[in-house]
């Protein structure tokens, strides 16, 4: 059989069935591709459809399709694989939402790898494809020790189009929050990336751009690893300026603060989630909000702005909420206010305590589907039952919520900062935030639950 294999990202439906594609550009993008990608053995020839940006090749000459899937791009992705089998394609699945949903692919493909197979692992599933042995299932250890593929992204002037080069350090989180995808896949397990593959990564980034973003799921698990990083890119003097996710407690590590500040940090993109204790510790989520004030203080003194992740909608929010949640992001000058709606996605625990509850609102795929109004839109339809206020209610609250802290007053007087990149970059970060929030509120609005 011919060696080739056709990589494939999907993009989005919305509940309209219209594919989601080109515009807004992104915040960033996943690494997926060009990991895979550079994970194929020589001897195999490869081409790529990352589909918000492309067209896919149904007619490939490739006999293999390998389909990643993040997301709610599952249906999608489940759409094109029916296509390509009926073509006599070998479709093999991975990515985090095939993997903590793999029952809604189970038909359409013809194995599912779990994990994040290396060179190894994926010389080995091709190899099993060529004996026509390939296993219906793939358990793979985590491997990301090896610098990525960034040609994937440099085609078609899709760079151009990505607000925010991705770079990764590690993979997976040692917490285990109930809402959470990442705890949902690797389940307490954390995964420092080797710091060699890492330096390679940001190498050739720097000949693409100069500002990125590390997509970790959580930054600040190995304080070791991530002192021994900075470090390094302090020595090496890239000149490149990044961002990235981690939890609060990193506002307890001064010295930490200082190498990454040093190192090119310029903000830090906390799981805030909630300021009410109880709903935190309800989900698991092991900080104490009343340390929070503090934490963020100190990473603001640090030179770096936070950026909050927020999500309401647990048990112990109301409508009043929102006037407390507004309140702690103006006071607490939190730079750009990333809001979602609490979500039970099928393979977290929150998911299974809210169907055990008989709480669950979400009826299949196109419950999801509602979410995509726009590509990466927030989530906003509420697919259970809360304790405080009806679906509607929530849904109202939450689109009041981003309507107030989205308005030009709030944006301008969060932008405001001495240095000009960062102000002009916290800037179009909110207008962004604005446009997903006209977006979310026609729906919200326009069609009530
Ligand atoms: C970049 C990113 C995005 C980008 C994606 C843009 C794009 N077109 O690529 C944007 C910002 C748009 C985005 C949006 C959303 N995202 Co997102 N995103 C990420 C993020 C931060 C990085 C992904 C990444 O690069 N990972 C690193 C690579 C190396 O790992 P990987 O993707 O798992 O791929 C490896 C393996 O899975 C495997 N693999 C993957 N594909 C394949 C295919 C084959 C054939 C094989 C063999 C193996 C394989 O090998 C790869 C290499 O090791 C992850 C968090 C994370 N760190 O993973 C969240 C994450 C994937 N996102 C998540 C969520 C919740 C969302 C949103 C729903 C959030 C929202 N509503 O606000 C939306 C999705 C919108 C929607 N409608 O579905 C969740 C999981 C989603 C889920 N399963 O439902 C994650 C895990 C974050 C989290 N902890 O909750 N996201
Ligand atoms: S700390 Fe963040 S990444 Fe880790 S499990 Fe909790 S929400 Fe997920």
């Amino acid at each position: 059989m011919k060696r080739r294999i056709y990589l494939v990202q999907p993009t989005y439906r919305d509940l309209q069935g219209r594919l989601l594609k080109k515009t807004p550009s992104l915040f960033t993008h996943s690494l997926a591709i060009p990991a895979l990608s550079a994970a194929i053995p020589p001897t195999w020839e490869k081409d790529y459809c990352l589909e918000y940006f492309e067209d896919v090749n149904l007619d490939t000459e490739a006999p293999v399709v390998g389909m990643s899937c993040l997301g709610y791009d599952l249906f999608r992705g489940r759409e094109l694989a029916e296509a390509f089998r009926k073509r006599g394609k070998i479709v093999i699945f991975g990515g985090c939402a095939s993997e903590i949903w793999t029952d809604q692919i189970t038909s359409v493909a013809d194995a599912i790898v779990c994990g994040n197979p290396g060179k190894t692992a994926v010389a080995g599933i091709l190899a099993d494809v060529e004996r026509g042995e390939l296993a219906p299932e793939y358990h793979c250890d985590v491997d990301l020790d090896y610098p990525f593929d960034y040609a994937v992204l440099q085609r078609k002037g899709i760079t151009r189009r990505i607000a925010f080069l991705p770079a990764i350090a590690s993979a997976g989180c040692v917490h285990r929050c109930a809402f959470c995808c990442t705890a949902a896949k690797f389940k307490g397990q954390y995964y420092p990336r080797s710091l060699d593959a890492v330096m390679a990564d940001l190498r050739t980034l720097r000949g693409i751009t100069r500002h990125f973003v590390f997509v970790d799921s959580n930054f600040y698990v190995d304080r070791e690893h991530v002192i021994r990083l900075a470090e390094r890119i302090i020595a090496e003097n890239l000149g490149l300026t990044f961002s990235t996710e981690c939890t609060i407690n990193v506002g307890n590590d001064p010295e930490t603060l200082r190498l990454l500040k040093r190192a090119g940090c310029r903000a830090l993109l906390i799981g805030i989630e909630t300021i009410a204790q109880g709903s935190l510790d309800r989900m698991q989520k092991p900080f104490l909000v009343e340390r929070y004030r503090e934490q963020i203080r100190r990473i603001q003194e640090a030179g770096m702005i936070v950026a909050g992740f927020f999500i309401f909608g647990f048990d112990g929010d109301a409508p009043s909420t929102v006037d407390e949640l507004c309140a702690f992001v103006h006071d607490l000058n939190i730079a750009v206010p990333f809001f979602n709606l609490l979500c039970p996605v099928p393979g977290t625990r929150f998911y299974d305590q809210i169907k055990r509850e008989g709480r669950l609102l979400a009826s299949g795929e196109d419950s999801y589907l509602r979410q995509n109004v726009i590509y990466g839109a927030p989530t906003h339809r509420c697919l259970f039952r809360p304790k405080r206020m009806s679906p509607r209610e929530a849904e109202l609250a939450f689109v009041e919520l981003r309507e107030r802290l989205s308005s030009f007053p709030e944006i301008i007087r969060r932008s405001l900062n001495r240095n000009l990149f960062t102000a002009a970059a916290v800037f179009a970060l909110n207008l962004a935030v604005r446009r997903e929030t006209r977006a979310v509120a026609r729906a919200i609005r326009s069609n009530g639950s």
